[in-house]
This record gives structure tokens, C-alpha cells and sequence, in this order.
């Protein structure tokens, strides 16, 4: 590894993981494109998969590329380890597969991204795993002898929701619990969980740490013990690898991640400003704002507020339907942290998994609308957003 840990978050996010290839000299990381790996002698490969030698076997295991891409994110997160998957929901999997066992508890601090509260609701609690969904003042008292993680997202998709890592951590630590942030809204260049006594933290890397949309992959971080049983879980197991090709292009993405997330946070900040009063918004779900309930803990725990933003449209679902079609800046689709901006409504299709009763209590209502803010220039953004707002106010008017 080229970079050291003593260099700031930008000198890590082009240097880390990454050196002059030493088969080759070449200066971008290769991409390593084999399923397998020769151990030249019997005798070694005996060795290697005794344990008692170190070198690749197979990719789904291990890749260099793809290594270069965990030891970027270790040095970006501060953590020993890190390992990649071929999914945000592959990491997250391969970590509640390996810590969780029938009996169990797991302790959420809500909203999650659908999928997260699917994996849960579907697989692990067929399998005899518990699973509650608790507010952070109720969390001293939901811990039990049974509670084995805390897992929580900052801030929360969709809703912007702010949770206290400090406290969440300080919790786990005095019981024993592991905790376990989902820091893909924020990335390590805005919030380093582990910095607040966060135990793991994972991704989809699929949004900004890609930050192109053109990829789906997920990692994750924290100690090198518990990684290696993750890594043995998750891959050698359950193998839901990252192919060589998304790592080179994850190495790739991270150099400029914290440019682009400078330009991500501007831009949004300037959408979440200028939208906020108008008459089609009944409220503006970004951390950035001071009436946004979590603001105070944002500035302690975020260096700056994020790209993405939600707005609660006054005029429910049709509101939500025509401020959708009328942008066109915007692609209506899911996933965030591209470069382009994007554009959903979460009831229907990210928490469509979720009960309305549950959409609910999740503040996850029909006329709240996702807007993952690209890196255009934030004049033809707002241009575009203000635009269909004015044309949702007019037709509530003209009803
Ligand atoms: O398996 P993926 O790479 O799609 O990652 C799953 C995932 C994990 N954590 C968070 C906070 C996420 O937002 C996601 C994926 N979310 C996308 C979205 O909300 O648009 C998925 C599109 S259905």
C-alpha cells in the first residue's frame, strides 16, 4: 500500500490500497480478470489452504483487485479491515449471517432502506433471529441478554432521520452489543462511524463510493478478527463476490469521492434552501437545515450534510406523481450517489416492501419524494426543481 494513515481523507482516497502494480510496474491497479490462481507446487497449495501460506486461491475469496479496493476503504473508514461483496445487501448479509444465530436479538433504529428491512423480516426471523425496530430514547431499555446488534443508517434512507452514533455506541459497549452503521448516505468523507466508537460499518457501494452508477457492490468494515470470519461466511459460503471489474472501477470512483461530495453538498444545500416555504413543500427532510429535528447532531457528527434530500409534497401521492414527471434534470429512478441526479418516490418503490401501517410510523408517506442531488451545476438543478414545484402549486390551485 502506497498511502499511509497519517495522510489526510483526500491523499487517502487516491493513494489508498493502491501502489505500483509489482508483477508489472503498472500504475493503475490491474485488473486482475481470473476466476482462479496457480499454486505452482502441490505442496503449496496444500499450505495455502491449510492456512499455513499466504497468496490468492480463487476470486471469489480473494482478489487482488478487489483487495486494493477493501485496503482503500479500511484506510477511508479507519477500520483494520475491510472486505467487498457483490452488493450493499451481500455485505449486509454476509455481517448479520455471521454475528446472528436463532435466538438473537437485533435492535434497529429506523427507517432502513426496504431491503435491509426485508432481509430481516424475510430470511433472518424465518430462521429464528428477533428483530425490533425501536426509537433511540426507547434503546437503553430494549437491550436484553439476548440483544446481539444495534444497526442503525446515517443519516436514514429515506427520511434523512439523524441518529446518535455516540450514544448508540456508548450503549452497545456497556452491554456487550455490537454495533453497526449503514454509512452509505454519508460516506467516510462526511461521517467516520468508528471516529463516534462505532464498532462495523458497512456500504452500498453502489451509490457514492461507485459514484457513477454503473455498478452494484457493497463492503464491509471494522475489526480484522471479525472480518475474517465475515470473509469466510460471506464469501467462501455464501459467495456473493465482487467481480474484479466493479473494484477497478470502485478504485477509480473513490479518488474523487471527496470532490464530488464537496459539489454534492453544495448543490444540495442550495435545493434544500431555496425549496424550503415553497408552496408546494409542506416540509423539507435535510439534515443541513436548522429546523431539521437532528440538525445539532448532523454538525456534531457529519462534516458537512450529504447529497440527498427529501421532500414532503402538501398535495400527497398526485403531488408526488406530477413533481416526478415534470423534472427533467432529474431520472426517475432508485439508487443514489451518482454523478447524475436522481429522483424517487419511496412508498412505491425502495419501502414498497414495507405495510402501510409501517410506512406510517416510518414517516414514509405518499407524498414524500427522494432527491438524490447529482453534481450539475446547481442553477439548471434548482431551475428544474423549482419548476415542477410551481407547476404542483398551480394544479392544486386550479382543483
Ligand atoms: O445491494 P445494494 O448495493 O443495492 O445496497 C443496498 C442498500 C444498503 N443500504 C442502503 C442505505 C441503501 O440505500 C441500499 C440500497 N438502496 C437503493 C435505494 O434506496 O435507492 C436501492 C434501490 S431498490
Amino acid at each position: 500500500m502506497s498511502s499511509d494513515r497519517r495522510h489526510r481523507f483526500a491523499t487517502r482516497a487516491v493513494h489508498g490500497g493502491q501502489g505500483t502494480d509489482p508483477g508489472t510496474g503498472a500504475h493503475a491497479t490491474p485488473i486482475y480478470q481470473t476466476s482462479t490462481f496457480s499454486y505452482g507446487s502441490h505442496a503449496r497449495g496444500a499450505a495455502l489452504f491449510a492456512g499455513e501460506a499466504e497468496g490468492y486461491v480463487y476470486s471469489r475469496i480473494g482478489n487482488p483487485t478487489t483487495r486494493a479496493f477493501e485496503e482503500k476503504i479500511a484506510s477511508l473508514e479507519g477500520t483494520e479491515d475491510a472486505v467487498a461483496f457483490g452488493s450493499g445487501m451481500g455485505a449486509i448479509s454476509a455481517l448479520m449471517f455471521t454475528v446472528l444465530r436463532p435466538g438473537d436479538e437485533v435492535l434497529t433504529l429506523g427507517p432502513l432502506y426496504g431491503g435491509t428491512a426485508g432481509l430481516l423480516r424475510d430470511v433472518l426471523v424465518p430462521y429464528g433471529v428477533r428483530h425490533r425496530d425501536v426509537d433511540d430514547a426507547e434503546l437503553a431499555d430494549a437491550i436484553t441478554p439476548a440483544t446481539r446488534m444495534i444497526y442503525l443508517e446515517t443519516p436514514t434512507n429515506p427520511t434523512l432521520s439523524i441518529h446518535d452514533l455516540g450514544h448508540v455506541a456508548a450503549m452497545g459497549r456497556s452491554h456487550g452489543v455490537l454495533t453497526v452503521a449503514d454509512n452509505t448516505f454519508s460516506t467516510p468523507y462526511l461521517t467516520r462511524p468508528l471516529e463516534h466508537g462505532i464498532d462495523v460499518v458497512v456500504h452500498s457501494a453502489t451509490k457514492y463510493l461507485g459514484g457513477h452508477g454503473d455498478l452494484i457492490a457493497g463492503v464491509v468494515a471494522g475489526p480484522a478478527e471479525l472480518l475474517q470470519e465475515v470473509r469466510a461466511h460471506g464469501l467462501r459460503h455464501v459467495g456473493s463476490a465482487l467481480g474484479p471489474f466493479e473494484s477497478f472501477l470502485l478504485l477509480r470512483g473513490c479518488k474523487t469521492l471527496a470532490l464530488r461530495m464537496e459539489r454534492h453538498c453544495d448543490n444540495a444545500e442550495r435545493v434544500a434552501r431555496s425549496v424550503q416555504g415553497h408552496p408546494a413543500v409542506a416540509k423539507v427532510h435535510f439534515p443541513g437545515l436548522p429546523e431539521h429535528p437532528g440538525h445539532e447532531l448532523a454538525k456534531r457528527q457529519m462534516d458537512r450534510f450529504g447529497g440527498m434530500l427529501a421532500l414532503e409534497l402538501g398535495g400527497g401521492a398526485p403531488a408526488a406523481a406530477r413533481f416526478l414527471d415534470e423534472l427533467t434534470l432529474f431520472t426517475q429512478a432508485v439508487s443514489l450517489g451518482d454523478v447524475e441526479s436522481l429522483a424517487t418516490h419511496p412508498a412505491s418503490t425502495t419501502h414498497q416492501l414495507l405495510d402501510p401501517a409501517e410506512l406510517e410510523r416510518q414517516g414514509i408517506t405518499e407524498g414524500l419524494v427522494r432527491l438524490s442531488i447529482g453534481i450539475e451545476d446547481g442553477d439548471d438543478l434548482l431551475e428544474d426543481v423549482v419548476r415542477a414545484l410551481d407547476v404542483v402549486a398551480r394544479a392544486t390551485v386550479d382543483v
